[in-house]
């Protein structure tokens, strides 16, 4: 798969395209009832830790949906595991730590791994689907911001108290947590583009929980120094996270050449505030998905006529595609943004 067959790569770069291209944030998971199936045989962590399986499971979307990019099957918790912090996934609850980091001793112990060694199986699973994929394969990891919110708070979070107060009252413990986080973001990115990884999206889901003036003192700097060591790589960057319309700005200094926008900011809103050097991916309301058609399809046509109105846009959801979601509505959706867009750009 190279740029000039792959609307997606043609995307990112803001170079033009006959159609939309079109992929879902957990596009891989529980609306689907043979992943649902599998998931009764192995838990999420095995699935990722068996690359044929975990292959498998990153193909069903694209085989079943016709989205024009796959990607990775694994977590943002995986690597923490690897870092030494042990982590369950609960179910209907999410990642949770028992032993939450809190010190400058629970960082130090921090290690940082070898993904060669710690993380074999994700590259073999990436090795196996570039093989295997005739779209793209977007590798993924956590920002340090979201990582170090489930690490501090020991799960899932609303306020991330704990998250802000160590981050306010011990910056020099935050700062060595966001560095050290940073430089194991920076081995693992590099390890899986060279597994064969075509892009790489940094999901900092929780950082809008920030104030800009904080996400510049706190997090700014580390994600900078992330995007600046992955620039050379030469793919693209993709940095998303939820409520984060007036953090756009600063992800874009920051060095993410594609920025997802969640569905609270209108397109050509972040268009205004970011220009048109960059590319946009969003960010249709998931609840839309469970809309009667006619709705959902008038609001696709609305995004998509606002974002193809620059070279550098990818169809996407504004976050995570819900369990409940039918799976038929998917698939639908997908055709529905191939051919209007097709339609739209050739007029
Ligand atoms: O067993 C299950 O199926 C449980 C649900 C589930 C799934 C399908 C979890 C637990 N993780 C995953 C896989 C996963 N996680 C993918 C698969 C690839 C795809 O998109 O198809 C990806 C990209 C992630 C990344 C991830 N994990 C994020 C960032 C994206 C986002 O949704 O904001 C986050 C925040 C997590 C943590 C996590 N893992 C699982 C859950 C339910 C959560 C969120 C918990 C919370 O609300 O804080």
């Amino acid at each position: 798969m190279s740029i000039s067959n792959s609307i997606f790569l043609k995307a990112c770069v803001r170079e033009p395209v006959s159609r939309a291209p079109v992929w879902y944030m957990r596009q891989a998971g529980r609306y689907d009832a043979d992943y649902r199936e599998i998931r009764k045989q192995y838990s999420l962590v095995e699935i990722c830790q068996r690359p044929q399986i975990c292959a498998d499971v990153t193909r069903m979307p694209v085989e079943k949906l016709g989205v024009d990019a796959a990607i990775l099957f694994s977590d943002i918790m995986i690597p923490i595991g690897a870092m030494g912090l042990d982590f369950e996934i609960k179910e209907n609850i999410g990642p949770v730590i028992e032993t939450p980091i809190r010190s400058k001793e629970d960082v130090n112990r921090l290690r940082l791994f070898e993904p060669g060694q710690d993380l074999w199986y994700v590259l073999e699973t990436i090795e196996r689907l570039r093989h295997q994929l005739h779209v793209p394969l977007i590798g993924f990891t956590g920002a340090p911001f979201t990582l170090a919110s489930y690490m501090i708070e020991g799960g899932p979070s609303r306020e991330y108290i704990e998250t802000k107060r160590l981050m306010y009252s011990q910056p020099d413990v935050w700062k060595m947590l966001m560095d050290k986080l940073g430089e194991m973001i920076i081995l693992y990115g590099k390890a899986q583009v060279k597994a064969g990884a075509q892009a790489l999206q940094l999901f900092d889901s929780w950082v809008g929980s920030l104030s800009p003036d904080a996400y510049e003192t706190y997090v700014y700097p580390t994600m900078k120094h992330i995007f600046d060591e992955l620039r050379p790589l030469g793919v693209p960057l993709i940095l998303f996270g939820v409520t984060t319309g007036e953090l756009l700005t600063q992800f874009q200094h920051a060095g993410a050449s594609v920025i997802g926008v969640d569905w609270r900011v209108p397109i050509r809103r972040a268009r205004e505030r970011l220009g048109t050097k960059i590319a946009l991916q969003g960010n249709l309301d998931p609840a839309l998905l469970q809309a009667p058609w006619n709705v959902l399809e008038a609001e696709t046509r609305k995004l998509l006529e606002e974002g193809l109105r620059h070279p550098g846009y990818i169809f996407n959801l504004g976050h995570g595609v819900r369990p409940s979601v039918d799976i038929q509505i998917l698939k639908r959706l997908t055709e529905f943004v191939h051919t209007y867009s097709e339609e739209w750009l050739a007029q």
